[in-house]
């Protein structure tokens, strides 16, 4: 049965037919187009890593020609950052929950945010031109360095003017983040009991808003040296490849915390309703969220260490970088002082937020490596960073989707999953993903470096186990996925509360009706974590 006909009085039954949702300015609608339309890219993305990873079982050439694993590469980059983690969160649950969390009944410019929806479908378009124009997608890997980006055949035109538009598309939801939170709070909500993840929002978008623009300046320099030939980053052309390089991280680094610092704000969320507990340390994670959106902007150089940067300088680099995993420390310390002496009630969004924690952990921690100067001159451009970055963004920021899928689930369709299944799905998940990553840290270490399709024999076996590891996390997605399919069309009808939650949207129905609101909701003086209101 759909949504509109079990839950009549919800915004679903609003209105029908198509037209009603791709023209919809509903803040839920919009969140609901961005997720079919990122989740529908992130498979494409795991499906190019699971060729990647097949190419990679031995040495040699296994299933196809090194360019196309070059061009694979960077399809799967390009797709999984710009397509998927970038704007995973802040379009999916920031649209559909920010309002009700902070108890309004739209975002402010809620045309706005209906063109950023359609400025990511163009964006998405241009992507995937690529793979059908000249000479195919561009083989560069995300990062498009200079001055190889601005001589190579490839498609790289397309691609970052892909990059750009959607750059337009992050810029317009974080403006419209932004003035919702100043303008549209409800009455009593005042900036401090306001939830944790309107304020990962809040410090979000403002990188959105202000780092965006940076690299779109950027890729357009990109463009014009290559249709014009005016010589910006080519050495041949009188050009400064290190330029590109400084300009690019400039947005880029800050851009890790737009992936990173959304899914912390969820992480905060799911862990004092599942803890029967306020969150320790509300007002640190607080500060934390905008030290973190601050000190960002200072460390890019750290990407740069072995680019020929001066010794000061790259020292600088390396201390700032220290300085920034402060607060990232002490928002875990603060859940797992959370959890401490909570009446812990072990259900699958849990399960999400403790690997969250740990795999943040590990990527964490690989990040300080990344970030020493003396050890990232021996790990720079190997599998090392490699396994970082996935445990960071994949073990953290898509585990933490994984975990909100669940846990906002209820509220969004107004059904219930099959819970043991979910846990099935989510210890493959979580195998699956260790064995597939691990090895890369391993084999990073031993000195195989990244970006090609080949590798040399004592390299074999972490290549093999780690491959294994993608058909295991692979079975654990389909599961996953099937089960919320399932649950979505015949799950047991949810009521409005089914975990014990305190924040906003757990006092309106599930789903909710298309003002979000049918009472006024109440509010607590003591924060949005008291659980004594309920
Ligand atoms: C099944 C899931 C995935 C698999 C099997 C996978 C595998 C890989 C492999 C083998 C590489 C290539 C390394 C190289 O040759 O240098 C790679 C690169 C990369 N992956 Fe993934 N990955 C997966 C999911 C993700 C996710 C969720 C993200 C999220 C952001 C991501 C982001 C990236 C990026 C940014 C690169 C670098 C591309 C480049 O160097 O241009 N991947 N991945
Ligand atoms: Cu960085």
């Amino acid at each position: 049965m759909s949504i509109a006909a079990s839950h009549p009085s919800s915004f679903y039954a609003d209105k029908r037919g198509i037209l009603s949702w791709i023209f919809s300015t509903d803040h839920k609608r919009i969140g609901l187009l961005y997720f079919y339309a990122i989740f529908a890219f992130f498979l494409v993305g795991v499906v190019l890593g699971l060729l990647m990873r097949l190419e990679l079982i031995a040495p040699g050439r296994t299933i196809m020609e090194p360019q196309i694993y070059n061009q694979v590469f960077t399809l799967h980059g390009v797709i999984m950052i710009f397509l998927f983690i970038i704007p995973v969160i802040p379009a999916i649950f920031g649209n559909f929950f920010l309002p009700i969390m902070i108890g309004t009944d739209d975002v402010a410019f809620p045309k706005i945010n209906l063109l950023s929806w359609w400025i990511y479908v163009i964006g998405a378009i241009f992507a995937l031109l690529t793979l059908v124009v000249g000479d195919g997608p561009a083989d560069t890997g995300w990062t498009f360095y200079a001055p190889y980006s601005v001589k190579t055949g490839t498609n790289v035109t397309l691609a970052v003017l892909a990059a750009f538009i959607l750059g337009f598309s992050s810029i317009l939801t974080g403006l419209n983040f932004i003035v919702t939170i100043h303008r549209l709070r409800a009455p009593e909500m005042s900036w401090f009991r306001m939830p944790l993840f309107a304020w990962a929002l809040y410090a979000t978008s403002w990188i959105q808003l202000l780092a965006t623009p940076i690299v779109g300046i950027t890729l357009l320099m990109i463009v014009a040296e290559r249709v014009f030939g005016i010589g910006l980053f080519d050495p041949a052309l009188g050009g400064d490849p290190i330029l590109y390089q400084h300009l690019f991280w400039i947005y880029s680094h800050p851009a890790v915390y737009i992936m990173v610092l959304p899914a912390m704000g969820i992480i905060s969320e799911m862990i004092p309703t599942f803890a029967k507990r306020t969150i320790f340390g509300y007002r640190a994670i607080v500060w934390s969220s905008l030290a973190i959106a601050f000190i960002g902007y200072f460390v890019w150089g750290h990407h740069m260490f072995t680019s020929g940067m001066s010794g000061p300088a790259r020292v600088v680099f390396s201390l700032l970088t220290f300085l920034v995993a402060v607060p990232s420390a002490i928002k875990v310390f603060n859940w797992v002082a959370t959890l401490y002496q909570g009446s812990i009630d072990v259900r699958t969004p849990l399960l999400y937020t403790m690997a969250f924690i740990f795999q943040f952990l590990i990527g964490g921690l690989t990040g300080l490596v990344n970030g020493a100067l003396a050890t990232d001159v021996h790990v720079h451009d190997t599998y090392f960073v490699v396994g970082h970055f996935h445990y960071v963004m994949f073990g953290g920021t898509a585990f933490a989707f994984f975990g909100a899928m669940h846990y906002w689930f209820p509220k969004m369709f107004g059904r219930m999953y099959n819970e043991r299944t979910a846990n099935t799905a989510f210890t493959l998940l979580f195998i699956g993903f260790n064995i597939l990553y691990f090895p890369m840290l391993v084999v990073g270490i031993m000195g195989m470096p990244r970006r090609y399709y080949d590798y040399l024999p004592e390299f074999h076996l972490p290549n093999v186990i780690s491959t294994i590891g993608s058909w295991i996390l692979a079975a654990g997605l389909i599961l996953m996925i099937a089960n919320l399919i399932v649950a979505r069309r015949k799950g047991a009808i949810a009521g409005r509360n089914p975990w014990g939650g305190v924040t906003l949207e757990w006092q309106t129905p599930s789903p909710p009706p298309q003002h979000n609101f049918d009472e006024t909701p109440r509010l607590s003086e003591k924060g949005p974590y008291d659980f004594d209101l309920k």
